[in-house]
């Protein structure tokens, strides 16, 4: 057993936000919105280097620890960290390159940092969201904008400290590179999605096994392990208002054990589909949790989909939300629906859907929620959609190793597509997901570069 169902809710969130129209313009916008902050704290931003004159002007910005974690108070009120190594050949050519990283699960956190979630020493640096606790809410969107505020030299923290100011490594203008695990992709699509925040440009986003819709989040069609038997592989669709539907290969009957709980944690009683009808849970049938939708609260939401037969069969079950109010709750946290509002906000973002042959979550044999999030990605607009790095990239960060993938960018078809494969998977080769989340945050960092976003 990998990841245990209550383990997903650590798993969820994360992203960024939007860079211009290509590539190019990305590398423009950033600095034209560095340039255009005429506010009187953007000067402290252009003065960069400022480690040594903050003594005699500004505010003492001096490093704990250049080397590990250096934890920050935002302007926000949100907390942030810092995390990277000096000495690095720097990725981009006037300096490190700033990645915001977003931490998975539902719930909330992400600082202190306990893992990264791309491995250091590639020449770029991690800013890291710390998720406040609204259930990946409106007020965790607005933390992964104020944070990406200071990643991208926008603005100073709490202490009047830009991020160039508190490390000890040149930093560039480039905008920053967004890397969401898990359902931190998810959160970094919902915030480039809300209009009312001011989410400064960046230059594309990484995923790592993100759940793109409200089924695979609240893990409804199968986990790694214990595979979902009823669902039917290859028929998840994608329409813009609704979102990524996924069905099953008959209607479910489903049953309550009131008292279940996977493995003795996470939330008591399931819904649980009921394979012999005989309304009793046994081990073998495929229990799900709903996802908590307050803190400290029992209320759960399902999938609207899931609500759906639940209110059909007239099910009894955990304090739920009901199917007008989940469908309202996912309306913001379900990336499926979320994906051509964050492109017209942020039009022209690039993206490397990150997916290894066995999720650390989900248990769908077709890896639908990763080849549905590229096209999804792709079909709302963006110049450019991968799964998985290129295999050049694995081999710097991971070493030539096992045959690493080779899908080809902009594919008419992903989503269902069986030439677009996932990764050797972590488990077996021993690489961390790390790993793969620096190859493809240096691809896309490399390609910004040289804009070339060619196949
Ligand atoms: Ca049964």
């Amino acid at each position: 057993m990998r990841v245990t169902l209550p383990l997903l809710l650590l798993l969820t969130a994360c992203t960024g936000r939007h860079s211009p129209d290509s590539g190019d313009s990305a590398v423009d916008s950033q600095g034209d919105s560095v340039a255009d902050d005429s506010t009187p704290d953007s000067d402290t931003q252009e003065s960069g280097d400022s480690h040594g004159d903050s003594q005699d002007s500004g505010p003492d910005c001096t490093l704990a620890d250049p080397l590990g974690q250096i934890g920050i108070t935002l302007q926000s009120g949100d907390d942030a960290a810092v995390y990277y190594t000096d000495g690095d050949t720097p990725l981009m050519a006037d300096g490190y390159q700033v990645v915001l990283s977003i931490k998975g699960t539902t719930g909330s956190g992400g600082v202190p940092v306990e893992t990264p979630y791309a491995t250091a020493g590639f020449g770029y640096l991690q800013v890291y969201v710390n998720v406040p606790k609204d259930r990946r809410g409106a007020g965790s969107r607005a933390a992964v904008a104020a944070t990406a505020r200071f990643a991208a030299g926008l603005e100073p923290d709490a202490q009047g400290c830009y991020l160039a100011d508190l490390v000890s490594v040149p930093v560039s203008a480039t905008p920053p590179l967004v890397l969401g695990h898990s359902n931190g992709g998810v959160l970094a699509i919902a915030t480039l999605a809300d209009a009312t925040l001011d989410m400064p440009a960046i230059s594309g986003i990484v995923t790592f096994e993100t759940p793109i819709s409200a089924q695979f989040v609240d893990v409804e069609l199968g986990a790694v392990n214990h595979q979902n038997p009823l669902y039917l592989p290859g028929s998840c669709a994608w329409d813009p208002l609704s979102g990524l539907e996924c069905a099953y290969s008959s209607t479910p009957v489903l049953g309550w054990d009131p008292t279940y709980q996977d493995g003795g944690r996470g939330p008591i009683g399931a819904v649980f589909f009921d394979a012999d009808g005989n309304g009793t849970k046994s081990v073998d049938e495929y229990p799900v949790f709903g996802v908590g939708t307050v803190v400290d609260e029992p209320t759960v939401a399902f999938s609207p989909q899931m609500t759906r037969l639940i209110e059909a069969q007239g099910l009894e079950g955990p304090t739920r939300l009901d199917l007008a109010d989940a469908d309202a709750w996912w309306a913001d946290r379900d990336g499926s629906r979320l994906a051509v509002a964050a492109l017209e906000n942020h039009p022209g973002v690039p993206l490397i859907a990150i997916g290894t042959l066995e999720d650390h979550v989900a248990g769908v044999s077709d890896h639908a929620h990763i080849t549905a999030e590229a096209q999804i990605w792709r079909d709302s607009g963006s110049p450019w959609v991968r799964v998985n790095p290129a295999p050049v990239y694995m081999q710097e960060t991971a070493g030539v190793g096992p045959s690493w993938t080779d899908n080809p960018p902009n594919l008419a078809t992903f989503l269902g597509n069986p030439e677009v494969h996932m990764e050797p998977d972590e488990f077996d080769t021993g690489f961390a997901p790390d790993q793969y989340c620096a190859a493809a945050l240096i691809e896309l960092a490399t390609r910004t570069a040289n804009g070339d976003w060619s196949e």
